[in-house]
């Protein structure tokens, strides 16, 4: 396969609310897509970058920079170019995983759908489904928190996770655990806590979650170890794990029993595979995390989730839980579930009346 270019679309999809976590608040996706044109077959990947960098460093403007100035040239000139050949091309790239992982993505689209082949089934899945939970974000009261709760709860979602912060952490979640008992329950910190609030913790402990996920800094894997020692609760990280090496560490280290895997945040579904590997081979259940993707980068992660070790429900939440429209057919909870794709590739496209609608801008990066 040969690349001819990149499309980069630039594009702003309007939230159905505000999403805030403890490092901000998001109410338009602003992000990118890109279509990579081969000579067999077209590919989509969407990058999990926002307008700012507050979830790591990188933000949708300075991803479509690195892609067009250095991570899309790279791969000009390389004669039998398929998905795996792209990490390694772009491997001297210090960073920048999620405009990568929206690279890698779209030329494995293209390869498989030239091949006919689904990404679920070139990565190993073994589910026709996978089972859904909901990221809630901080809300502006209790109440208002319960009743956003009950409204996922009554869609038939399996799992909650809560987002918390200092002042924001132990009277949501006894409200929540009060008010509808047992329910799969855990919540996210996005590392807004110091070692310093370990003992502050370790009063989750009243409240059966499934998991505490990155409550301390990214950097910080022995902070992790030392509140792990303490907390009853299982420890699960997000942000400390960039790559397959990483997360054998923080296994190792003691810093985490559960990993969220993130395709952008690790630099792609082939590292991805990787992390999910490692922690398979250590008796780690992992769960596919999210980014509040449109359903370009939601059926991958579906396709992602179908994979043996994804033993708990992810944030793979229906297209409704973000978007008045998606960009997509859109993805619908049927009895807590999605349904993995089955087409070639990721197995969906963007609408072109709906991706005209919301692209801001776009460009092509030609490559010789
Ligand atoms: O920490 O999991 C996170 C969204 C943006 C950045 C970080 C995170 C999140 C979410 C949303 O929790 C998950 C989703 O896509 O539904
Ligand atoms: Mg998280």
């Amino acid at each position: 396969m040969r690349l001819r270019g990149v499309e980069i679309l630039h594009i702003a999809m309007p939230l159905v609310g505000a999403f805030r976590t403890s490092f901000g608040t998001e109410a338009v996706r602003e992000t990118l897509l890109l279509r990579a044109v081969t000579d067999e077959a077209e590919g989509w990947g969407e990058c999990g970058a926002s307008e700012a960098p507050l979830y790591s460093g990188e933000y949708t403007l300075g991803a479509a920079d690195v892609l067009r100035r250095h991570l899309i040239p790279a791969l000009s000139g390389l004669p039998d170019l398929d998905g795996h050949r792209v990490a390694p091309a772009l491997s001297r790239f210090k960073e920048n995983r999620l405009a990568k992982a929206a690279l890698e993505t779209a030329i494995l689209d293209a390869d498989l759908r030239g091949r006919g082949e689904s990404l679920s089934h070139a990565l190993g899945a073994v589910r026709t489904s996978v089972p859904s939970g909901v990221s809630v974000g901080i809300a502006d009261s209790i109440p208002e928190l319960l009743d956003t709760v009950e409204g996922y709860l009554d869609d038939g979602y399996l799992r909650i996770k809560l987002k918390i912060e200092p002042g924001w952490d132990l009277e949501p979640v006894r409200a929540v655990r009060e008010r509808f008992g047992d329910i799969m329950l855990q919540v996210d910190a996005n590392a807004a806590y110091e070692r310093a609030d370990i003992d502050h913790l370790l009063a989750l402990d009243a409240f059966a979650l499934s998991l505490v996920e990155q409550p301390l800094p990214m950097d910080d894997l022995l902070g992790h170890a030392a509140l792990a020692r303490r907390l009853a609760t299982p420890i699960c990280l997000d942000e400390s794990i960039l790559s397959a090496r990483a997360a054998a560490t923080a296994i190792e280290l003691g810093a985490c029993r559960i990993v969220n895997i993130k395709a952008g945040r690790v630099g792609g579904y082939l590292e991805s595979r990787r992390i999910h590997d490692v922690c398979a081979a250590h008796g780690v259940p992992v769960w596919c995390g999210g980014m509040l993707e449109t359903g370009i980068g939601r059926a991958a992660n579906v396709a992602l989730a179908a994979l043996p070790g994804f033993t708990l429900p992810g944030d793979t939440s229906a297209s409704e839980r973000y978007f008045d429209e998606d960009l997509t057919e859109p993805f619908r909870l049927v009895d807590g579930h999605l349904e993995v794709p089955t087409g070639p590739g990721i197995g969906v496209a963007p609408d072109p009346d709906r991706l005209a609608r919301y692209t801001v801008a776009r460009e092509w990066v030609p490559v010789s």
